[in-house]
């Protein structure tokens, strides 16, 4: 089995980014040995040292809505994965931050809209905009392959935005508090890439289970055999094309918890 969770709004609260109450399933899931894989726009920068608190080291990451994957020396592949002093194996799905940047800028101006990318944002404003901690607020401005952003401007003009961009192979997902541009790939697509990562190491495919609260969560609540949509701050409004759906009543980490309950929590559900 293997389990995929957002973060922000999903394993860890929205406001204050506590997970206390996802303790004891995070603690039966490490006993099972069943892998807990966090799947998120956070960067590799912030998902390492976040992992080791949460116990997670021995598992995989999906950094950046798909574009960074990490991979533990038991789920790298010799031959295929180049691998860091750290013993962290990383692929990159996505494409290089620097373009998209460059291309961001290209479009603002020839549209002449208005938003505010996390790179433009002092410290402070980050800090004060999500309530991180200065030192967290560092790590998420170290991006690889997404950049996130305010939209500042009319609604009805994302469209059009939405439309130059994609002729760049660039997207546009929504966040929590952000919107994020990245390249083609998001969070489904990487979260299939390590399912079939798991298939060709171990020989067979894993029973699955995804959870999250927003918009860029969708596409990997598709893709897996179990899904839980946790009740959230931004409403999800979008239904995902997912006949195993279980929607929670709490939010955060409680819903959270609530959700691998009620998949995994009896014996005759698994
Ligand atoms: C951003 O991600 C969240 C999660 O969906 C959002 O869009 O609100 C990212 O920049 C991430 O790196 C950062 O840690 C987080 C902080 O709230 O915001
Ligand atoms: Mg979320
Ligand atoms: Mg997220």
């Amino acid at each position: 089995r293997l389990l995929f969770t957002d973060l922000d709004g999903s394993l860890l609260d929205h406001y204050s980014y506590d997970w206390s109450p996802a303790v004891p399933w995070l603690a039966r899931l490490r006993e099972l040995g069943v892998p807990v894989i966090p799947v998120t726009s956070k960067t590799r920068s912030e998902i390492v040292p976040l992992r080791r608190e949460l116990g997670l080291e021995d598992t995989p990451f999906i950094a950046e809505n798909g574009a960074v994957v990490g991979l533990p020396p038991t789920w790298c592949h010799a031959r295929l994965d180049r691998i860091g002093p750290d013993g962290l194996g990383i692929r990159t799905l996505g494409v290089d931050i620097g373009f998209v940047r460059k291309r961001l800028a290209v479009w603002r101006e020839r549209l002449g809209v208005r938003f505010t990318t996390m790179s433009e944002m002092t410290l402070d404003e980050l800090v004060a905009f999500t309530g991180l901690s200065e030192p967290e607020a560092r790590l998420a401005r170290m991006r690889e392959g997404s950049e996130p952003l305010i939209w500042d401007d009319d609604e009805a003009f994302l469209e059009g935005f939405r439309e130059g961009l994609a002729g760049d192979g660039l997207q546009l997902v929504r966040g929590g508090r952000f919107w994020h541009a990245t390249g083609t790939c998001h969070k489904g697509s990487a979260v299939s890439w390590l399912i079939s990562r798991s298939e060709a190491l171990r020989g067979r495919r894993p029973l699955t289970l995804a959870l999250g609260d927003g918009p860029n969560d969708i596409s990997m609540l598709e893709v897996v055999d179990q899904a839980v949509v946790i009740r959230g701050c931004h409403g999800l409004t979008v239904a995902p094309k997912q006949p195993a759906l279980y929607r929670s009543e709490a939010t955060g980490p409680a819903g959270w918890a609530e959700g691998v309950a009620y998949w995994w929590g009896r014996a005759d559900r698994r």
